[in-house]
């Protein structure tokens, strides 16, 4: 006997095939021991419903999607950036802001400053938002300490939201952030701390296991980068890159030759970057949210991303820099309007593409027999609504390893 049946309910499983979405219209699916035992049309079911499950949840015919998947945040840091956001409203540019110490330096000294309690108590706050709108999986990187100790308290706290909150979280070391203060006069030193003491340290203790860099003018050179992926790769790390968000760096073709899991932003990806993501099968993480945030307008190149067959994936990017946003149905709306993708593009992004993009494919993204039973629950007629609306309050139901949790 299944622990739940989940009747009543149009299923977008999310799985690739014939249907759009992958839907299941008149769908039921059966749970044990938090994960999918038997899923497809009610009809189908083999046998009378009380006689399989303890518990029937009847839906009224709501839609059952995969739990939504964050997979780029920077969900832990201290203090906020919304005085700079009015800077940048009188004029003031991103990059001015970085050169002349604020930005992601600023959250760094407020990020040192803070407890682990602090940093797990704001963090929570946001994951809280996150929630309601149906993200069971998230990715939380670490990279506003840029030092050893404070990169890993970042890191606890990312661990600690996983351990009080019904949600699964994948923690990513981004050492090469930005260039600390104190060593603004020596950045091989920086570098080689970061690849020689700092990977070696955190991939010992298990408190990530994927590492990010910033691959930009004010970030890291591709140089630095390449140096750093070697490290991650050879302390048995996945890595990932902040590829093109403000100019062209060729770090995403870099990405894919360390077989980068994701090469993420992309507004300034060239041909040769799409071709090498492609032949790496490196997911291209696109993050609408910054676009927004910083009043970008070079989209990244999406139609030709499609026509090379590369997997897309959408995230919040949420951070207090460039992309202060908690909602993932806000991500979808403007992976839409701001991008062009199709709503079931941007709903794939957020489910099957952010989970590929983790690695996590094989336990969840999609409703498949096996797999998790992390879903999420909508009032909705058609699942392009979840595209559709800004604001609304759609998510009837979150349901983490087959219990509902808010
Ligand atoms: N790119 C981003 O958009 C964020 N980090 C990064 O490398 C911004 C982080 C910040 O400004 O605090
Ligand atoms: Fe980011």
């Amino acid at each position: 006997m299944w622990d739940t049946l989940w009747l009543d309910a149009n299923l977008a499983t999310m799985t690739p095939g014939a249907a759009p979405y992958g839907a299941v219209e008149r769908g039921a699916v059966g749970v044990k021991e938090g994960r999918i035992a038997w899923i497809g049309h009610a009809a189908d079911l083999p046998g009378d419903c009380d006689k399989l499950a303890h518990e029937i949840r009847r839906c009224g015919m709501a839609w059952i999607t995969p739990g939504f998947v964050d997979c780029h945040t920077h969900l832990v840091f201290g203090g906020d950036r919304a005085r700079e956001f009015e800077m940048r409203l009188q004029g003031v540019s991103y990059e001015e802001i970085a050169r002349a110490g604020g930005g992601i330096v600023s959250t760094v000294a407020a990020t040192r400053a803070a407890s682990v309690e602090e940093l797990t108590e704001s963090a929570s706050g946001r994951l809280a938002g996150l929630a309601r709108e149906g993200v069971t999986t998230l990715e939380i990187k670490s990279g506003y300490g840029l030092d050893l100790e404070t990169e890993l308290k970042m890191l606890e706290a990312a661990g600690a939201l996983a351990a009080c909150a019904n949600v699964r979280v994948k923690r990513t070391f981004l050492g090469l952030h930005a260039l600390p203060p104190e060593f603004k006069d020596d950045r091989a030193a920086y570098v080689q701390l970061v690849a020689d003491v700092m990977i070696p340290a955190i991939a010992a203790s298990g408190a990530a296991d994927a590492v990010d860099a910033f691959c930009e003018n004010i970030g890291f050179t591709a140089e630095e980068v390449d140096y750093v992926f070697s490290a991650a790769r050879q302390n048995g790390m996945e890595v990932k890159l902040h590829a093109e968000q403000l100019s062209n760096q060729h770090g995403a073709a870099l990405a894919a030759r360390h077989q980068a899991l994701s090469a993420d932003h992309l507004e300034y990806l060239d041909d040769s970057g799409i071709a090498a993501m492609a032949q790496a099968g490196t997911v291209a993480v696109l993050l609408p949210g910054a676009f927004y945030f910083l009043r970008e307008t070079q989209a990244p190149p999406i139609d030709k991303l499609r026509a090379a067959g590369v997997r897309m994936a959408v995230a919040s990017d949420c951070n207090p820099g460039t992309s202060p946003m908690t909602s993932p149905l806000a991500a979808l709306n403007m992976a839409c309007t701001l991008f062009r993708l199709t709503p079931e593009e941007a709903l794939a992004g957020i489910t099957r593409e952010g989970a590929r993009a983790l690695g996590l494919l094989d336990e969840i993204g999609t409703l498949e027999i096996g797999k998790a039973a992390d879903f999420a629950i909508w009032d909705i007629k058609h699942p392009a609504e979840l595209s559709y609306w800004l604001g609304a309050p759609l998510l009837r139901e979150r349901v983490f390893a087959g219990r509902t949790s808010s």
